[in-house]
Protein backbone atom coordinates (compact mmCIF):
# COMPACT_ATOMS: atom_id res chain seq x y z
CA UNK A 1 0.00 0.00 0.00
CA UNK A 2 1.60 3.26 -0.78
CA UNK A 3 2.04 6.36 1.31
CA UNK A 4 1.49 8.65 -0.89
CA UNK A 5 -1.49 10.82 -1.16
CA UNK A 6 -4.18 9.13 -3.75
CA UNK A 7 -3.48 11.43 -7.34
CA UNK A 8 0.22 12.12 -6.02
CA UNK A 9 3.19 11.48 -8.77
CA UNK A 10 6.33 12.34 -7.53
CA UNK A 11 8.31 14.63 -9.88
CA UNK A 12 10.72 13.17 -12.26
CA UNK A 13 13.01 16.36 -11.02
CA UNK A 14 12.04 17.53 -7.55
CA UNK A 15 12.36 21.15 -7.70
CA UNK A 16 12.28 23.46 -4.27
CA UNK A 17 8.24 24.68 -3.55
CA UNK A 18 9.14 27.98 -2.44
CA UNK A 19 5.94 28.45 -0.73
CA UNK A 20 7.27 25.92 2.05
CA UNK A 21 9.50 28.26 3.09
CA UNK A 22 8.29 31.95 2.18
CA UNK A 23 11.61 33.70 4.31
CA UNK A 24 14.22 31.18 2.52
CA UNK A 25 14.62 29.19 5.71
CA UNK A 26 15.19 25.75 5.93
CA UNK A 27 16.14 25.18 2.04
CA UNK A 28 18.30 22.44 0.71
CA UNK A 29 20.87 25.39 -0.51
CA UNK A 30 23.45 27.07 1.75
CA UNK A 31 25.69 30.07 0.60
CA UNK A 32 26.47 33.77 0.79
CA UNK A 33 23.36 35.59 -0.32
CA UNK A 34 23.80 39.19 1.23
CA UNK A 35 26.91 41.15 3.08
CA UNK A 36 27.36 40.63 6.27
CA UNK A 37 29.61 41.46 9.11
CA UNK A 38 28.92 39.75 12.03
CA UNK A 39 30.02 40.59 16.11
CA UNK A 40 33.33 39.35 17.32
CA UNK A 41 33.38 39.84 21.26
CA UNK A 42 36.79 39.47 23.29
CA UNK A 43 36.11 36.07 24.75
CA UNK A 44 38.03 33.29 23.51
CA UNK A 45 34.59 31.57 22.25
CA UNK A 46 31.65 33.47 19.81
CA UNK A 47 29.44 31.42 19.31
CA UNK A 48 26.43 32.44 16.29
CA UNK A 49 23.17 30.59 17.08
CA UNK A 50 19.34 30.94 17.98
CA UNK A 51 17.22 29.15 20.73
CA UNK A 52 16.51 26.10 18.37
CA UNK A 53 16.85 22.48 19.29
CA UNK A 54 20.24 22.57 17.91
CA UNK A 55 21.02 25.86 18.95
CA UNK A 56 20.03 25.51 22.85
CA UNK A 57 22.58 22.15 22.84
CA UNK A 58 25.33 24.34 22.55
CA UNK A 59 23.98 27.40 25.10
CA UNK A 60 23.16 24.27 27.56
CA UNK A 61 26.55 22.74 26.79
CA UNK A 62 28.68 26.47 27.35
CA UNK A 63 26.43 26.94 30.55
CA UNK A 64 27.79 23.90 32.03
CA UNK A 65 30.77 24.19 31.07
CA UNK A 66 30.87 27.41 32.87
CA UNK A 67 29.96 25.51 36.57
CA UNK A 68 33.54 23.26 36.30
CA UNK A 69 36.15 25.39 34.00
CA UNK A 70 37.01 28.71 33.43
CA UNK A 71 35.40 28.99 29.80
CA UNK A 72 33.59 31.98 28.79
CA UNK A 73 31.99 32.49 25.63
CA UNK A 74 30.00 35.68 23.44
CA UNK A 75 26.94 34.70 22.13
CA UNK A 76 25.27 35.87 19.07
CA UNK A 77 22.10 35.90 17.69
CA UNK A 78 21.57 34.70 13.97
CA UNK A 79 17.92 35.66 12.97
CA UNK A 80 16.80 33.48 10.23
CA UNK A 81 13.84 36.23 10.15
CA UNK A 82 16.52 38.29 8.37
CA UNK A 83 18.48 34.92 6.57
CA UNK A 84 21.73 35.75 8.74
CA UNK A 85 22.35 32.30 8.11
CA UNK A 86 23.09 32.94 4.20
CA UNK A 87 25.02 35.94 5.29
CA UNK A 88 28.91 36.34 3.72
CA UNK A 89 30.62 35.83 7.93
CA UNK A 90 28.45 33.70 8.60
CA UNK A 91 28.55 31.29 5.68
CA UNK A 92 32.58 31.89 6.00
CA UNK A 93 32.11 30.06 9.52
CA UNK A 94 29.50 27.45 8.34
CA UNK A 95 29.07 26.80 4.56
CA UNK A 96 26.21 25.42 5.31
CA UNK A 97 24.43 28.00 6.24
CA UNK A 98 23.40 26.48 9.22
CA UNK A 99 23.25 27.52 13.28
CA UNK A 100 24.76 26.66 15.55
CA UNK A 101 28.25 27.38 14.54
CA UNK A 102 31.21 29.10 16.37
CA UNK A 103 34.71 30.55 16.38
CA UNK A 104 37.19 29.33 18.64
CA UNK A 105 39.94 32.16 18.80
CA UNK A 106 42.42 30.75 21.61
CA UNK A 107 43.61 28.74 18.05
CA UNK A 108 45.95 30.16 15.48
CA UNK A 109 44.00 31.22 13.04
CA UNK A 110 40.87 31.20 14.50
CA UNK A 111 39.24 27.54 14.54
CA UNK A 112 35.58 27.40 12.74
CA UNK A 113 33.48 24.98 14.59
CA UNK A 114 29.91 23.70 12.90
CA UNK A 115 27.79 21.01 13.45
CA UNK A 116 26.42 20.62 16.96
CA UNK A 117 27.63 17.33 17.27
CA UNK A 118 30.99 18.87 16.22
CA UNK A 119 31.13 21.68 18.44
CA UNK A 120 29.90 19.52 21.50
CA UNK A 121 33.07 17.25 20.94
CA UNK A 122 35.42 19.93 20.48
CA UNK A 123 34.21 21.80 23.90
CA UNK A 124 34.01 18.59 25.90
CA UNK A 125 37.64 17.54 24.48
CA UNK A 126 39.03 21.20 24.93
CA UNK A 127 37.85 21.93 28.23
CA UNK A 128 38.24 18.25 29.09
CA UNK A 129 35.09 17.76 30.72
CA UNK A 130 31.87 15.57 29.73
CA UNK A 131 33.42 12.59 28.40
CA UNK A 132 34.39 9.48 30.60
CA UNK A 133 37.49 8.41 30.64
CA UNK A 134 36.71 4.70 30.87
CA UNK A 135 36.19 2.87 27.43
CA UNK A 136 33.02 1.32 28.22
CA UNK A 137 31.71 4.47 29.42
CA UNK A 138 32.84 6.68 26.63
CA UNK A 139 31.63 4.56 23.79
CA UNK A 140 27.95 4.89 25.47
CA UNK A 141 28.56 8.39 25.48
CA UNK A 142 29.04 8.72 22.10
CA UNK A 143 26.86 6.26 21.42
CA UNK A 144 24.13 8.77 22.34
CA UNK A 145 25.93 11.49 20.97
CA UNK A 146 25.85 9.96 17.60
CA UNK A 147 22.63 9.03 18.37
CA UNK A 148 21.31 12.75 18.82
CA UNK A 149 22.83 13.95 16.27
CA UNK A 150 21.31 10.76 13.07
CA UNK A 151 18.87 10.10 14.98
CA UNK A 152 16.78 12.65 17.03
CA UNK A 153 16.07 15.22 14.14
CA UNK A 154 15.05 12.35 11.56
CA UNK A 155 12.34 11.54 14.46
CA UNK A 156 11.39 14.98 15.12
CA UNK A 157 12.68 17.08 11.97
CA UNK A 158 10.59 14.33 10.02
CA UNK A 159 7.95 15.51 12.11
CA UNK A 160 8.00 19.31 12.31
CA UNK A 161 8.45 18.66 8.21
CA UNK A 162 5.78 16.76 7.49
CA UNK A 163 3.32 17.77 10.00
CA UNK A 164 4.33 21.65 9.32
CA UNK A 165 6.34 22.83 6.64
CA UNK A 166 5.42 19.68 3.70
CA UNK A 167 3.30 21.37 0.89
CA UNK A 168 2.45 17.46 0.37
CA UNK A 169 1.41 15.61 3.76
CA UNK A 170 3.09 12.49 3.21
CA UNK A 171 2.02 10.20 6.31
N1 LIG B 1 23.14 18.89 11.53
C1 LIG B 1 23.10 20.26 11.95
C2 LIG B 1 21.70 20.77 11.83
C3 LIG B 1 21.64 22.26 12.07
C4 LIG B 1 20.29 22.83 11.69
O1 LIG B 1 19.44 22.18 11.06
N2 LIG B 1 20.05 24.08 12.08
C5 LIG B 1 18.80 24.74 11.77
C6 LIG B 1 18.14 25.26 13.05
S1 LIG B 1 17.87 23.96 14.23
C7 LIG B 1 19.05 25.96 10.89
O2 LIG B 1 20.08 26.59 10.98
N3 LIG B 1 18.07 26.27 10.01
C8 LIG B 1 18.15 27.43 9.18
C9 LIG B 1 17.91 27.11 7.74
O3 LIG B 1 17.84 25.90 7.41
O4 LIG B 1 17.81 28.04 6.94
C10 LIG B 1 23.62 20.37 13.39
O5 LIG B 1 23.46 19.38 14.14
O6 LIG B 1 24.20 21.40 13.74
Amino acid sequence: MSSLPEGYVPPKVWELETSESPAGSNNPVSGARKEQTLPVGDAPIQLYSLGTPNGLKISIMLEELKEVTDVSYDPWLIKFGELDQFGSDFVKINPNSKIPAMVDKDFDPPLRVFESGSILLHLAQKYDAFIPKDAASRVECMNWLFWQIGGAPFIGGGFGHFYHYAPIKIH
